[in-house]
């Protein structure tokens, strides 16, 4: 991923942002919840909580801190994300070993009318079963993600003839069986210029190192997949240049067992779909190009605004390619992109219940980074109702 992006900027502009908002938001919606003591409190923006703010600021911030922040997680559209049981309790109650998150299965959505096909359960997950915030994230800003941010991203792994093996596009993991990516990914061109497609790596954060810890907080091993099915998009045609239909599921074998660093991303399902405007900013991650390296070690992050759909089919129709409603742009700055290795991977927007929705795929783009190109993403909402059909428990 190629950005300029710099790190204390975006800090800066974070904490002014997080300071004023404090003042400013005095309506609160309040919930009733019993935080990881068993004790009642109220689901609230951390921001409005002294005492659980007061634990995210240490540094560092020991595990059991961590998990008591972790636990004290809850769901309140009203306010800024993320949102805690909020008490006077700072930790747990005198207990003295560190609880660990029990590992968290995503329970599945009843048969939600137009979202599920007939007669069948929905298998994606809704919030807040995925698409968890970051409790880490206005720490670790700017390029490279914090630790327990975007955790549902994936990395593909491939074996080429001589039998080496290589990490290159991303995904996402989207239920406890399924990888989202793209098409291009598993067939056409990457079987001559990567390998096969064979592995998917998860709970992956820093891929030079075993165990990845950040000031004290390290994260799980990260776990590996076969893949037992791969399911292109039926539409996608590796030949075609326009990549339209560039979308696939991969079908893990055998599930995986979630926890903190391995969680499912939202969906839009019809239920929880937002429109998506113009100039909106989304963001996309990865392991892809960077300016300085043809793979990011660390799980990279980057803003990208959504381009007007109009200027964007002109703009590739200079290149005779022909983009269609069910392909996203975004971007189009210079150096602020999307690259090889990125592809596959989500692009993504907090909505509904202030979870992560995955709104795109990475497609394609004219080279990275040119300013007046943005990036093609394949529009995942249009493809909602063909992963409800081909998904299966
Ligand atoms: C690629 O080669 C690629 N700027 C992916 C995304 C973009 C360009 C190239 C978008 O996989």
């Amino acid at each position: 991923m190629k950005s300029t992006l710099r790190i204390g900027d975006f800090g800066v502009f974070l904490a002014t942002c997080l300071l004023s908002f404090t003042v400013l938001e005095t309506v609160q919606a309040q919930q009733s919840c019993r935080n990881p003591n068993q004790n009642r409190g109220t689901c609230i923006s951390i921001y409005d909580c002294p005492s659980l703010f007061s634990v995210v600021q240490k540094n560092p911030l020991s595990s059991e801190d961590r998990n008591f922040l972790v636990s004290s997680k809850c769901i309140n559209g009203v306010g800024r994300q993320p949102h805690v049981c909020c008490t006077n309790d700072r930790g747990f109650g005198v207990q003295e070993s560190t609880p660990q998150p029990s590992p968290v299965t995503p329970t599945p959505t009843r048969n939600s009318g137009p979202n599920g096909p007939q007669g069948q359960g929905n298998l994606l997950p809704s919030p807040p079963n995925c698409g968890p915030n970051s409790f880490m994230n206005k720490i670790y800003n700017g390029n490279d993600t914090a630790l327990d941010e975007f955790v549902w991203m994936a990395l593909l792994e491939y074996v080429d003839r001589t039998g080496r093996r290589e990490l290159s596009c991303g995904g996402s993991l989207i239920n406890n069986r399924y990888v989202l990516t793209a098409a291009h990914c598993v067939i056409g061109e990457v079987l001559k210029e990567v390998g096969r497609l064979t592995t998917v790596r998860l709970g992956e954060y820093d891929t030079s190192k075993d165990l990845d810890c950040i000031d004290n907080n390290c994260n799980q091993p990260i776990i590996e997949r076969s893949i037992e099915e791969t399911i292109v998009h039926p539409e996608y045609d590796p030949l075609n240049k326009d990549r339209t239909h560039d979308i696939a599921l991969l079908r893990l074998d055998p599930p995986v067992l979630l926890n903190e660093y391995i969680q499912p991303v939202c969906l839009p399902l019809v239920s929880t779909r937002q429109a998506i405007n113009t100039g909106e900013l989304l963001v996309v991650s990865g392991w892809g190009r960077t300016t300085t390296a043809r793979k990011s070690t660390i799980k990279q992050k980057l803003n990208l605004a959504v381009t007007d759909h109009a200027t964007c089919q002109r703009k590739f129709a200079t290149r005779n390619i022909k983009l269609i409603e069910s392909q996203l742009c975004a971007g189009g700055e210079y150096y602020k992109d999307s690259c090889d290795g990125d592809s596959g991977g989500p692009l993504m927007r907090e909505g509904f219940n202030n979870a992560w929705y995955q709104e795109g795929v990475v497609s394609f783009g004219n080279r990275c980074g040119l300013e007046g190109w943005p990036g093609v993403y394949t529009r995942v909402s249009d493809y909602v109702d063909w992963i409800q059909e081909t998904i299966r428990p």
